[in-house]
């Protein structure tokens, strides 16, 4: 048995996971949950995600676990010794982790995912127009947030250091949409440019981020 994915081919959190199975050279199958019918709210998949939602993984023994961020984790340090590293063994630098970790979901995430809903997933799925006030309400604060991105990325190349870390892969979902919906907010700032044309660079990216798709 492998490792299987259950997700959406083109969701933001289902590409969060892949990218770093693709990083740590993890075999999976991968399981369409069609979002777009409700079928995540089935009572199949509400046995593995109580909340209804994509992505969630079943190991090749059995277990389940949600929420893309908690999988990132488990796969990293069950495959700890392969792939790319990307959780760093070192206290401080471990320390210097989980603070980017933590400011991609307070300083990033929220304001980025939120913009990206309002531009482009409500008028896909809903056929109404977005609330631009709203969206660039998002944007502003996202803006405040990447001007102090672009100063921490003028002094060192990932968020958390030199080297990558899960923390910089967590941003690419929505940091590849958000182009899409008009904003420079990326282009304009160069270190943040820089850091992110690399991240979209990476081989591992590439793999999924028109798509995900099983490698076994
Ligand atoms: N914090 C969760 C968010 C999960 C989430 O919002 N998933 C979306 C796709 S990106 C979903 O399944 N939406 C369908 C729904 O909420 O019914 C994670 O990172 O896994």
């Amino acid at each position: 048995m492998v490792l299987t994915l259950y997700g959406y081919p083109i969701s933001t959190c289902s590409k969060r996971v892949a990218v770093v199975l693709h990083e740590k050279q993890v075999p999976f199958k991968f399981v369409t949950i069609d979002l777009a019918t409700g079928e995540q709210k089935a009572p199949v998949h509400l046995e593995k995600h109580p909340f209804g939602e994509t992505p969630y993984i079943v190991d090749d023994d059995g277990f389940v676990l949600y929420e893309s961020r908690a999988i990132a984790r488990y796969i990293e340090e069950k495959y700890a010794g392969q792939g790319t590293t990307l959780i760093p063994r070192d206290l401080k630098a471990k320390g210097l982790f989980e603070q980017a970790v933590s400011i991609e979901t307070a300083n990033f995430d929220p304001y980025a995912s939120k913009a990206a809903q309002e531009k482009i997933s409500k008028p896909a799925m809903t056929g109404l127009a977005p609330d631009e006030a709203y969206f660039e309400s998002q944007i502003k604060e996202l803006a405040k947030n990447l001007d102090v991105y672009d100063k921490i990325l003028s002094k060192q190349k990932y968020l958390a250091g030199d080297e990558i870390t899960l923390a910089d892969l967590f941003h690419l979902p929505y940091a590849e949409a958000l182009p899409y919906t008009g904003t420079k907010v990326i282009e304009e700032r160069p270190n943040v440019a820089r850091w992110l044309s690399d991240l979209r660079a990476r081989p591992s990216w590439q793999a999924v981020k028109d798509g995900v798709s099983g490698t076994a």
